[in-house]
């Protein structure tokens, strides 16, 4: 009875072991983004233009603060900003400035989607950047 008790712990442990370790890493996500418009195209208008300034992340469960980098094909940071729309009514209730990566991670309101969305000219503190097409990284911690 004692050794079978015994078998039932480990087997738990080894089992659940994994899943904690699981739980206390980060996860990371990307998507692309690309502002160059099919009609200002210099190739005229085509298929591989598409006007997309913003990239939209799903939070997972138990996790609380997400941490995003961008990287432009242009070699420039790019301003952003994360945002969070609380009530749905298509207007974003905050709304996080970055210049080309989040300076700490920046805490969000669980079970709502983040839109990170890349703007147009230089950074808050006048640091030259631009928005062309890119990639954007968000590593999501608990
Ligand atoms: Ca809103």
């Amino acid at each position: 009875m004692t050794r079978k008790l015994f078998s039932l712990i480990l087997a738990t442990l080894v089992v659940a072991l994994p899943v904690v370790s699981q739980a206390k890493r980060a996860r990371t996500e990307t998507g692309e983004y690309n502002t160059i418009r099919a009609d200002t195209d210099p190739n005229g208008p085509s298929t591989k233009g598409h006007l997309s300034n913003g990239v939209d992340f799903t939070p997972r469960k138990g996790e609380r603060f997400v941490s995003v980098v961008l990287a432009d094909k242009s070699g420039l940071p790019t301003r952003a900003v994360i945002q969070q729309d609380y009530d749905g009514d298509g207007v974003a209730d905050v709304s996080t400035e970055m210049c080309g990566a989040t300076d700490a991670p920046v805490a969000f309101r669980k079970g709502i989607d983040l839109i990170v969305l890349t703007q147009e000219g230089p950074c808050e503190d006048g640091t030259a950047a631009t928005s062309t097409f890119g990639t954007v990284t968000a590593t999501f911690t608990r």
